[in-house]
């Protein structure tokens, strides 16, 4: 299934009926009163958050949603039928902003939830609310009102207790993969996961709590580089994050560097995500044999008082000690 995860649609609420001009004709009653019936109401569109999606995908096809209008009013006193609403399904954790002015509108943060995103035009008003004393036969009925239109966006921001980044193959897909049952693709070449993938971890007594893969990072990702920073909306909303850094020998570089051009990638997106709650991961210990690498990042944490948990999700080293920090960490938020 193909992960869409912000889209830019057009609402447009029912225009409202017109009000009807109309007069009594009945045998025998030769001049009748105004009997013209008020215009139906126009319809909502309404967005709803539903468990059941995952993906705004159906909305990058379908880029123009318009609810039914109000029927107009009738004879008799008759009134129109209210136009039906239209309702525009979104997964749980879609934000709805005004287009325009980039205002959120709302969070849809739990299933069910709804907001109106554009509200019908009320129907006008029939020819028999205007008679008076001196006006008997008002030839005159209301128009209905437009309804609202407007651009908006549909951002959506998967809700996960900790967010897993790093360069591309730190192992993030794999130590998912070994805590939990998602089963995102592993290789070793770089941005082989394309999408956030959801997992979660239930350790001993602890409540569970949701993880997130998300796909590698790279420098200049807040330029677009690599597969540019996008995903990062989805860390925003984790209460805590966890930055892998592969530690094996087989590299070259320095981890400390790695790690701080990550740190800054994150800065560039939204100085926020760096004021949150991390630990740093050191991964692949299985194939970090001399371990300079994984010494020198180790100490650089403890100057910094960072917390760093070495581990080995191939060879399963480590993940109790880190799975019971996050249990209890998340546990505490
Ligand atoms: N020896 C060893 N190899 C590992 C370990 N963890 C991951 N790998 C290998 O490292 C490579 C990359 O792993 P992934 O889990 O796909 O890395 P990723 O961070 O998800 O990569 P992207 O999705 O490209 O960002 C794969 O070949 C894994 O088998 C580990 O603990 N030990
Ligand atoms: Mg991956």
């Amino acid at each position: 299934m193909k992960f869409v995860d912000y889209v830019k649609i057009y609402v447009k609420a029912g225009d409202g009926g017109r009000g009807c001009i109309s007069f009594r004709r009945e045998k025998y009653v030769p001049k009748g009163g105004p009997d013209g019936g008020d215009g139906g109401k126009g319809g909502d569109v309404i967005v709803r958050a539903s468990s059941e999606l995952h993906t705004l995908l159906d909305h990058k096809y379908q880029k123009t949603y318009k609810a039914k209008r109000g029927e107009h009013g009738k004879g008799s006193n008759m009134k129109g039928k209210d136009g039906e609403d239209l309702v525009i399904k979104v997964p749980v954790g879609t934000v709805v902003k005004d287009a325009d002015s980039e205002e959120i509108l709302a969070d849809l943060d739990q299933d069910g939830k709804e907001f109106v995103v554009a509200r019908g035009g009320k129907g006008g008003l029939g020819n028999a609310h205007f008679a008076t004393p001196t006006n008997q036969a008002p030839r005159y009925a209301q128009p209905g009102q437009k309804g609202e239109e407007k651009w908006i966006i549909l951002e959506l921001k998967l809700l996960a207790d900790v967010g897993l980044i790093g360069l591309p193959n730190a192992g993030k897909s794999t130590l998912i993969s070994t805590i939990s049952s998602a089963r995102p693709k592993i290789a070793d070449y770089p941005f082989t996961t394309l999408n956030p993938v959801l997992g979660v971890v239930k350790y001993k007594d602890y409540h569970s709590f949701v993880v997130a893969d998300i796909p590698g990072l790279i420098e200049g990702a807040h330029k677009g580089a690599g597969l540019g920073h996008q995903f990062l909306r989805h860390v925003e909303r984790t209460s805590l994050i966890l930055h892998l850094v592969d530690v094996s020998d087989y590299l070259q570089s320095d981890p400390v560097k790695d790690f701080e051009k990550i740190q800054k990638e994150l800065e560039l997106y939204n100085p926020e995500l760096i004021n949150k709650s991390f630990a740093v991961v050191g991964t692949k210990i299985d194939i970090a044999y001399e371990g300079k690498r994984l010494k020198r990042l180790e100490t650089y944490c403890k100057e910094k008082g960072i917390d760093f948990f070495p581990l080995s999700a191939v060879k399963k080293e480590g993940i109790d000690k880190l799975l019971e920090y996050l249990s209890e960490k998340v546990s505490k938020k």
